[in-house]
C-alpha cells in the first residue's frame, strides 16, 4: 500500500499568509493530481495555539527568524502562523479533500515545535501517524507539500526512521530556502529516501 503525505498545505503558508514560502501555491495543482494514484492519502496541519513558544512574539526582544535555545532544541522564531481556528491554519481551498481520509494535527503543545508529521520536535510526543499508517498496511510513504526545508524534510525524515520506504515529491513541494532545501534532500537520500518528481506516477 502506497500512501501520499500532504504536509501544511495551508493559507498561511501560501503568498499572502502569515508564514508564506515562495510559489507555495505551486504545489496545490500536483497534491490534487497525485492523489488518484494513491491508495491512501493523508494531510498533516500546523495547529499552533495563541502564543506558541515557536512564535517570535513570545519571545521580546528577540527578532523573527533568530534560532533560539528552547528547551534543550534549538528553535527559529517564527512570525505567528496556523493559529488554531484562525482562516491561515485552514488547509488551502484549492486543495481536494475528498480523498484525505486523516488530517493529523501537529504543533499543538504551547513549549515545543513540531515540524514532522510523525512527532514533535524533542520526540517527546508521537501523533499516531507511523501506527495509523502501519495500521492501513502502508508500505511505501511519499511526502509532497510545506515547507520542504521543513516540515516535509522532518516528515519524511520520521518515514524514514519508522521503516517505511519514503520518497519526497521535489516538484510537489517549494521551500523557504533554497540551500536548505538541498540540504535536506542530500541529508535525505543519505538516509535512504528517493527523491522522485510527479512525472514518475502521473504517467
Ligand atoms: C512549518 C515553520 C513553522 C512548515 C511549520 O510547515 O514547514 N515551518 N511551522
Ligand atoms: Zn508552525
Amino acid at each position: 500500500m502506497k500512501a501520499l503525505l500532504l504536509i501544511d498545505i495551508q493559507n498561511d503558508f501560501v503568498p499572502g499568509g502569515a508564514l508564506a514560502v515562495p510559489a507555495g501555491d505551486a504545489v496545490i495543482p500536483l497534491a490534487n493530481e497525485l492523489q488518484a494514484r494513491f491508495d491512501l492519502v493523508v494531510a498533516t496541519q500546523d495547529w499552533h495555539p495563541p502564543g506558541h513558544h515557536s512564535f517570535a512574539s513570545s519571545h521580546p526582544g528577540r527578532n523573527l527568524f533568530e534560532t533560539i535555545d528552547l528547551d534543550g532544541l534549538p528553535q527559529v522564531l517564527w512570525p505567528d502562523h496556523c493559529v488554531q481556528g484562525s482562516a491561515g491554519a485552514e488547509l488551502h481551498p484549492a486543495l481536494r479533500q475528498e480523498r484525505i481520509e486523516a488530517i493529523f494535527r501537529k504543533g499543538t503543545t504551547p513549549v515545543i515545535d513540531s515540524y514532522s508529521g510523525f512527532f514533535d520536535n524533542g520526540h517527546r510526543k508521537s501523533t499516531g501517524l507511523a501506527d495509523y499508517l502501519r495500521g492501513k498496511g502502508v508500505r511505501q510513504v511519499y511526502v509532497a507539500g510545506l515547507a520542504g526545508d521543513y516540515c516535509v524534510y522532518f516528515s519524511a525524515k520520521d518515514a524514514l526512521a519508522e521503516g517505511f520506504d519514503t520518497y519526497l515529491i521535489a516538484d510537489a513541494t517549494r521551500a523557504i530556502d533554497a540551500d536548505g532545501f538541498a540540504r535536506a534532500c542530500a541529508d535525505l537520500r543519505q538516509r535512504g529516501a528517493r527523491i522522485v518528481d510527479s512525472s514518475s506516477l502521473l504517467s
